[in-house]
């Protein structure tokens, strides 16, 4: 079933975040260095290019995303006009330091000691949004957690007088045109658990494990992986987790088994992984037909 989700509060947000895009220099977009296209929001690119701001591009969570892949995404964008991309852990103390520096540099006019530099944080939910404004912040302002949607209201903060900084909430777009994006941003916990069905995701992730990662499942799990599709990939874990329906005479929890597989791979536990790299990208897109 394709993955679409849109709740009521990012249109209001989205029609705020078009206004405070008047007021801003430059766009901080932040995005999962495990998908970064699957986790980037066209709607965002709009209202940007409706008011020609630069953007720097994060990709964050890179702690969590394979290293090769990191470094062919930073490639591909840094060869795009009007786009500077990095790397960053948000989590690792330092890398969000570097941010407004780099920010200045995509708009040199604004250092006079008269204009503040004003930086707007814009991206998918749960990417790390509010964790960067923490970080720079070096306190404790934005309310963060691990589900998407936590932020719901623009917050503005002032790092010194010549620099402000806004966090936003975390923005979808109406349709995700291509539904292993969606799978992909539903694998790495940007939409909301009711749009989502976590067995669907979780064979979707298995199969992507299989074809790139299979010595991953066998570290983590036990098992080996040869011949296996990713129903038996579930079933497999759900034997080794011991994830067994209640009253039902050793019949496997499924569910249970597609969470624990989720899970692992959102913290990390699986490794460093990523979903997707230009490459595979352009390979997907050129077999793929666009859902209705
Ligand atoms: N491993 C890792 N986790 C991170 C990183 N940055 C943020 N996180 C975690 O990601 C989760 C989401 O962080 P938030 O800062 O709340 O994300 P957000 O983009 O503000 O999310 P919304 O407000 O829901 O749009 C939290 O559990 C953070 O601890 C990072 O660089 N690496
Ligand atoms: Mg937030």
């Amino acid at each position: 079933m394709p993955i679409q989700w849109f709740p009521g509060h990012m249109t209001s947000a989205r029609k705020k975040a078009a206004e405070t895009m008047a007021m801003t220099d430059v766009v901080i977009e932040v995005l999962d260095a495990r998908c970064p296209e699957a986790s980037s929001n066209p709607m965002i690119r709009e209202l940007r290019l409706a008011r020609q701001r630069p953007c720097l591009r994060l990709l964050n969570k890179a702690d969590l995303a394979d290293a090769d892949a990191t470094k062919a995404w930073l490639d591909y964008y840094n060869r795009q006009p009007g786009v500077k991309a990095v790397a960053i852990s948000c989590k690792k103390p330092g890398d969000a330091a570097k941010v407004p520096a780099l920010c200045q540099s995509l708009a040199p006019h604004r250092n006079d000691g008269t204009k503040p530099l004003r930086m707007m944080i814009m991206g998918i939910p749960n990417v790390g949004k509010s964790t960067l404004l923490n970080a720079l912040a070096k306190k404790r302002i934005a309310a963060v957690g691990d589900e998407p949607a936590v932020t719901k209201q623009q917050q503005r903060i002032d790092l010194s007088p010549r620099q402000t900084l806004f966090d936003t909430p975390g923005l979808m777009w109406p349709k995700i045109e291509h539904d292993e994006d969606g799978y992909m941003l539903a694998a790495s916990h940007a939409i909301g658990v009711n749009a989502v069905i976590e067995e669907e995701v979780a064979s979707f992730l298995a199969g992507l494990l299989l074809a790139r990662y299979p010595d991953r499942l066998t570290r983590r799990y036990g098992f080996a992986t040869d011949a296996m599709d990713p129903a038996s990939v579930i079933d497999a874990v759900a034997k080794k987790r011991g994830c067994l329906v209640r009253g039902r005479n050793g019949e496997y929890d499924r569910e249970k088994a597609a969470i624990v597989l989720l899970t692992d791979y959102r913290s990390g536990a699986l490794g460093r992984i990523s979903l997707e790299t230009p490459a595979s990208r352009q390979k997907a897109l050129a077999q793929q037909i666009p859902s209705p």
